[in-house]
């Protein structure tokens, strides 16, 4: 049996990668950090009573800000695969806590690389690390491969560029099997609620339902290349089971602007919704509707431009050219946008459905 070391387990793909090891028949160790309050959801499914003696799950408190941690959880659970990837993931706030950022994320990466060297594990350990599109950042060529030059736009970004690079360095000098994904912007029904893509389907599904009136965005000229979560961590143990430790771009090769996913997911409760003005005057208005089973109105305000939501420096532009990932590892996405959005909006309708009944069952209780 394989043994994994999974960090930030309980992040989005955390749980769709513990899901797939366990399927694959791993033994999987996961890093989670600890809070005031418990959040595993994403990972409840999976638990298994540790006193079982035939347990294949487990998880370990930890953080990336500490060596110490990482190197004793490492030699308690000598891995065959460690896949990192803990990370302060957010673009937006990483502009509020740029220290930390660097710390966690750029830092947290050599903390892991150098306690499969200190414990002698180089040529036992495998480790893969969630770089990003976001160290592509300001336009230099598209779509972007594994050739095109870095330009990052963000502490996150240059965080994970150090990350990057660390990773190559340690391969080189050490002969390790470490492993760079660069990952495009991957979504799912277990995305984090204030990225772009779950912040709307979310709010779709609010407003939808009555319980919310509008929705306030950001950059809605933003264009991102999305594919779903399920799908990329599957290229994850793709790259880690090649003979030779590579560097993989892992995208669909199709950009959409946000103002896109926002109509299309409005298309998906029957609503057609229309942009007029510009920059932080737009708006978005229902033009027509088709489904008289939500509380929708023709002419209701749904979409506003706040610019709190602006970033100082800008992505404007992913599109990812999988062609080496489709070829050497012979990976496929199984979901395209519109089938990822349609299980998102469905999802939150879902979601908001259950808590609001919930709500009037205690009620009436
Ligand atoms: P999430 O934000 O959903 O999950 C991140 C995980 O990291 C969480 O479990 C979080 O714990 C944990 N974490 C954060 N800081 C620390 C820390 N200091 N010590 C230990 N754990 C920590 O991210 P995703 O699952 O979406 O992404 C996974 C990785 O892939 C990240 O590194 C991200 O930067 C990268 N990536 C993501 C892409 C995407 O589109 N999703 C694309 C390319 C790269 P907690 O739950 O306690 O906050
Ligand atoms: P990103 O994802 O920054 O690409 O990083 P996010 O969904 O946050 O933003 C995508 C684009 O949408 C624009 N935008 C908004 N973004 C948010 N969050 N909220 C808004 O209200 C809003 N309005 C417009 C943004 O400006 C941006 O252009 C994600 C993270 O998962 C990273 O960890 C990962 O490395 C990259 O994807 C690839």
């Amino acid at each position: 049996m394989k043994t994994a070391l999974i960090t930030g387990i309980n992040g989005q793909d955390g749980a769709y990668l513990a899901e797939l090891l366990l399927e694959k028949d791993y033994m999987v160790h996961g890093v989670k950090r600890r809070s005031s309050l418990i959040n595993t959801d994403r990972i409840d499914h999976l638990y298994q009573d540790p006193h079982d003696e035939n347990v294949r799950f487990k998880l370990h408190y930890g953080d990336m800000t500490d060596s110490t941690n990482l190197i004793r959880i490492i030699q308690e659970t000598q891995p065959d695969e460690i896949y990192n990837l803990a990370a302060m993931s957010h673009v937006k706030v990483s502009f509020d806590t740029p220290e930390y950022t660097a710390n966690a994320d750029g830092i947290g990466t050599l903390r892991i690389l150098e306690a499969i060297r200190i414990l002698g594990l180089e040529k036992k350990t495998r480790i893969y690390q969630a770089s990003t599109s976001e160290l592509y950042g300001l336009v230099q060529a598209v779509p972007q491969s594994e050739t095109t030059p870095f330009y990052p736009r963000s502490p996150y970004a240059v965080a994970k560029l150090y990350g990057y690079w660390i990773t190559v360095n340690y391969r080189e000098a050490y002969g390790m099997f470490a492993c760079n994904g660069i990952l495009f912007n991957h979504e799912s029904p277990l995305r984090g609620e204030t990225f772009v893509t779950r912040k709307i389907t979310r709010a779709v599904a609010a407003i939808a339902l009555g319980l919310q009136k509008k929705m306030f965005l950001g950059n809605l000229d933003a264009r991102r290349d999305w594919g779903h979560a399920k799908d990329y961590v599957r290229a994850m143990w793709l790259i880690l089971q090649q003979e030779n430790p590579e560097d993989y771009v892992i995208a669909t090769g199709i950009t959409t602007p946000v103002r896109d996913f926002v109509k299309m997911a409005f298309a998906e409760v029957g609503a057609e919704v229309e942009f007029s003005g510009s920059g932080v005057d737009e708006k978005g208005v229902i033009k027509s509707i088709s489904n008289s089973e939500f509380s929708l109105a023709v002419g209701q305000e749904v979409v506003r431009v706040d610019p709190a939501y602006f970033r100082p420096t800008e992505v404007e532009l992913l599109i990812g050219d999988p062609t080496k990932s489709k070829t050497k590892l012979g990976w496929e996405p199984e979901y395209d946008l519109p089938a990822l959005c349609k299980e998102m909006v469905a999802s939150d309708l879902e979601t908001f459905r259950k808590d609001h009944k919930t709500q009037w069952e205690h009620l009436a209780g």
